[in-house]
């Protein structure tokens, strides 16, 4: 259903490092890529399932993020590098002696992601340890000869995924081997003491071994290749045509580098805010890292899965959440219930996920997000308001029918047309503990004004990324929260005299609201809120060198319509003050 006609720049503003910018994002490579007519039949796949699993599963996984009784924190895959525990190529490689996971059972797994409503499955068939997860005849640091397991586990799961009738494929790290000689990071001098090249690894190792990955497992939906950073242009494109060739169905992602990938893959963890043209998917994980870490509990809840699902098929786009099995096989039970919980609710309500395309609001809505087939919308309410009416701001196509879903049953529910907006009248309590859903059946196409509207019965948060900014940066930002844990945000910075966020914003109902601002900073900062034509209010306030939200006051908005409502940064450290967001929420 989603257009094949793919525009696919990445938004590219600057990427600051106030905390720190650690470098890894930088790896992604150029993430531009543009599907060409011909690839429409592999474009399919994004088409039809919107919701993958993506598994990181490997030697690592048995280390589990400690060593030697020492924990580190953060992604768990890196656990060998010199940033991370810094183990020995040698040292490392000896742990594949203790590897052997004799609770992996790939049916359970492939079932697993079947139930949660997952289309397909990646899986890591070489991470940047250099260690093949599968038998692979090019190098013998792989399962299958390298422990005492033996088995080839990607054959396994290959076959899993085809008795349950869902896809497969691979991960694959092209540029990073840190264990052969002449991968990226890897050792610089090959067994017999001579220099090793990247030509070495890339003939001896990662061409052979992409080759045994897209020709010994049968059919291979995808093939995701990660971190490419300095990767020279031409071991790209032999990759690349290595996999169309045997696999000519197959998508290759964006992090193959050099614009050559079929589809843009975001940032880690990254949920876009506004919709995304083109064909793209979102990568994120069920805790806090990839690959299995001992301590890590942060797991994401049923209902933060389907918010996060439901967001980025909203944005136009694909999810794909992982799973790290630990060094014995076995699937961390609390993910697993969490995409079992999550994949019941898809069940009862897969047209929301499935097939549809991105919200005409171009954004999320104060209470939850919408998705669209043909003249249905789907309404999926997260925030269920308890106040009996539900506010869809800008909606011109009228309304043939609204009826509130319960699994199969569907009852109607009324509809009243007040300036410009739609009130639905909803019972109190919501009818599903996860996600309720609306089905709005339109006359035709929905067409929308997508201006943000401030909800009469709740809150309102619209980030800067929908402001106008003058005389003050606005700029991308991300950091890692801990080492590989990815966070993103648009923020507005360095603001001069007069420099200014402005949104253009809808009132419904006229009135008093109290409004919040969202910023990191130093010092105490005095904040202007100002209504253009209208009331002007400041405050001060502290700051946190983190994002926090801080009450300045109530602002009044005299009648119904459209208002510009411009925040400014009058005092402190202006330069360093970083503006993420304004919340109004309505005095009642
Ligand atoms: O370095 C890898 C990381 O270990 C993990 O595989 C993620 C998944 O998107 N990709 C790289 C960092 O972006």
């Amino acid at each position: 259903m989603k257009s094949l006609v793919i525009a696919g720049l990445f938004a590219s503003m600057a990427v600051s490092g106030v905390f720190g910018a650690e470098g890894m994002d930088t790896m992604w490579g150029q993430a531009c890529v543009k599907l060409r007519a011909r690839d429409a039949k592999r474009g399919q796949l994004f088409a039809d399932g919107n919701y993958a699993m993506f598994i990181h599963w490997g030697l690592y996984s048995h280390l589990a993020n400690r060593v030697n009784g020492k924990t580190y924190y953060g992604i768990a895959e890196w656990i060998m590098h010199e940033r991370r525990a810094g183990i020995p190529v040698a040292e490392y490689k000896q742990f594949a002696e203790q590897f052997n996971p004799t609770q992996f059972n790939a049916l359970e797994i492939a079932q697993l992601a079947k139930d949660a409503g997952m289309k397909y499955i990646v899986i890591t068939a070489k991470h940047h340890d250099g260690f093949a997860m599968y038998h692979s005849k090019a190098d013998a640091f792989n399962i299958v000869d390298a422990t005492p397991f033996k088995r080839d586990p990607m054959k396994e799961l290959a076959q899993a995924c085809q008795t349950v009738g869902i896809g497969f494929g691979f991960y694959y790290s092209h540029n990073q081997d840190w264990t052969f000689p002449g991968g990226s990071g890897g050792p610089k001098l090959d067994e017999n003491g001579q220099p090793a090249t990247f030509d070495d690894y890339f003939e001896k190792k990662c061409l052979p071994q992409v080759k045994e990955i897209t020709s010994e497992y049968g059919p291979i939906e995808l093939v995701w290749f990660d971190t490419p950073d300095k990767m020279p242009k031409k071991y790209v494109r032999q990759l690349v045509d290595v996999v169309h060739r045997n696999q000519p169905d197959t998508l290759v992602s964006s992090r193959a580098g050099h614009g050559l990938g079929d589809y843009q893959t975001l940032g880690d963890m990254e949920v876009p805010p506004e919709n995304v043209e083109g064909l793209w998917e979102s990568v994120d994980t069920t805790n806090d890292s990839w690959g299995y870490a001992w301590y890590d509990e942060n797991w994401k809840t049923p209902k933060e899965i389907l918010k996060r699902l439901i967001a980025c098929v909203a944005r136009g786009g694909t999810y794909m959440l992982n799973i790290g099995p630990g060094g014995d096989g076995s699937i961390p039970e609390r993910a697993a219930n969490s995409l079992r919980r999550s994949g019941e609710w898809i069940r009862k309500y897969p047209q929301v996920v499935y097939g549809t395309d991105a919200s005409p609001w171009q954004h999320a809505l104060p209470w939850g997000d919408v998705t669209v087939r043909g003249k249905k919308l789907f309404l999926s309410v997260f925030a269920w308001p308890a106040t009996g009416n539900l506010y869809l701001p800008g909606l011109k196509t009228h309304i043939r029918s609204a009826r509130l879903l319960h699994g199969k049953e569907a009852v109607p529910i009324k509809v009243q047309s007040m300036g410009g907006w739609i009130k639905l009248r909803i019972p109190r309590r919501a009818p599903e503990t996860l996600v309720s859903v609306i089905e709005l059946d339109l006359v035709g196409p929905p067409q929308v004004d997508a201006v943000w509207g401030i909800d009469p019965d709740g809150e309102t948060e619209i980030s800067v990324d929908f402001a106008a900014v003058k005389g003050a940066v606005k700029e991308s930002r991300r950091w890692m929260e801990k080492f590989g844990e990815w966070k993103r945000v648009t923020q507005v910075t360095s603001w001069e005299p007069n420099g200014r966020a402005t949104w253009e914003v809808d009132v419904l109902v006229p009135g008093d609201c109290q409004v919040d601002l969202t910023y990191a900073g130093e010092g105490r900062l005095v904040w202007g809120v100002t209504v253009e034509g209208g009331q002007s209010i400041r405050n001060q306030q502290n700051a946190s060198h983190n994002y926090q939200r801080f009450p300045i006051g109530w602002l009044h908005f005299p009648a119904r319509g459209r208002y510009q409502v411009s925040v400014r940064c009058l005092e402190g450290q202006t330069q360093t003050a970083s503006l993420k967001a304004i919340r109004f929420t309505p005095i009642q």
